[in-house]
């Protein structure tokens, strides 16, 4: 496998931290590396205590590689090694450790919809991109407010949710902004949501994600699932509305240029060659 790139990334995310340099040769836990001085960094917002976050380890014994509770705290790539008590990144060095902005020691489960339609001209007709000669796809893109890229609009799972909803839920939340919308429309927007999500959805992807926020000790996995609306008559009509952590909302053609958040790219990459769609 590729190395993890986005989780090297030099300055820590939203805080003035720098990671220790770590070379592609030297990722792999597998490389003795006697030289290794990672920096230790949790965010306040972490060490704060939010309901969200787990303690310091210390007091605190998580059952790792299990479902801890109503914490999931299995790893889909497999059994991750614990030393000193602390998780071991299955994907190696990140030139940090503690759990920076993530609140779980270990995997933190996050979900991502992957809402698209097919991009129509004004009469209604297929789009073809001139170069692959292929049907152009769009999906819902948001821009995270913390970093400014972006992005599928995915969030953590909560916990003992079902990863369906979630889903739905994060989907509402930042593309819709389900959280300010007024009783007496939330009903008819509802319903639409349900339809759309009630199909099962094509599962794209389910693993690691290389996302600025990991640390040697803790971060982001998440399964990708696509909801595909192919007549552009459920979803696509709704008003897209910023909100939560997003502040930009809109429909983005799929193309390999495309720079998005963590490895999302890849994600839709995938979802391209399923529909046989231009990228
Ligand atoms: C990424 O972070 C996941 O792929 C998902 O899109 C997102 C979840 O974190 P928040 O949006 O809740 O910050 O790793
Ligand atoms: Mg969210
Ligand atoms: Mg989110």
């Amino acid at each position: 496998a590729v190395p993890h790139v986005k989780s090297r990334c030099p300055q820590y995310p939203g805080s003035n931290v720098k990671r220790f340099p770590v070379p592609d040769a030297n990722v792999d836990w597998s490389q003795k590396w006697p030289q290794y001085s990672p920096v230790s960094y949790t965010a306040p917002s972490v060490t704060n205590k939010p309901a969200w976050a787990d303690p310091d380890i210390g007091s605190f014994h998580p059952r790792f590689n299990c479902v801890d509770g109503n914490v999931d705290r299995t790893s889909f790539e497999g059994s991750y090694n614990v030393e000193m008590g602390k998780p071991l990144n299955p994907r190696g060095r990140t030139g940090l450790t503690g759990r920076g902005l993530l609140g779980r020691w270990g995997p933190n489960h996050a979900a991502d919809p992957i809402v698209t339609r097919w991009k129509v001209d004004a009469k209604g007709a297929k789009v073809h991109h001139p170069v692959s000669k292929r049907p152009v796809l769009q999906f819902v893109s948001i821009k995270r407010k913390d970093c400014g890229e972006w992005a599928i609009p995915g969030g953590m799972v909560d916990p003992g949710e079902q990863i369906s909803l979630t889903l739905q839920r994060e989907f509402s939340e930042e593309a819709l902004n389900s959280l300010a919308v007024l009783p007496s429309e939330r009903a008819e927007i509802q319903e639409r949501i349900n339809k759309l999500f009630k199909s099962p959805g094509f599962q794209v992807y389910k693993g690691y994600v290389d996302d600025p926020r990991n640390t040697d000790n803790a971060w982001m996995e998440t399964v990708a699932v696509n909801f595909h609306d192919e007549s552009g008559n459920s979803v696509s009509e709704l008003p897209l509305q910023a909100g939560d952590d997003a502040g930009q909302v809109q429909w983005v053609d799929l193309d390999s240029s495309l720079a998005l958040y963590a490895n999302h790219s890849h994600f839709l990459e995938l979802v391209a060659k399923e529909r046989k769609a231009h990228w």
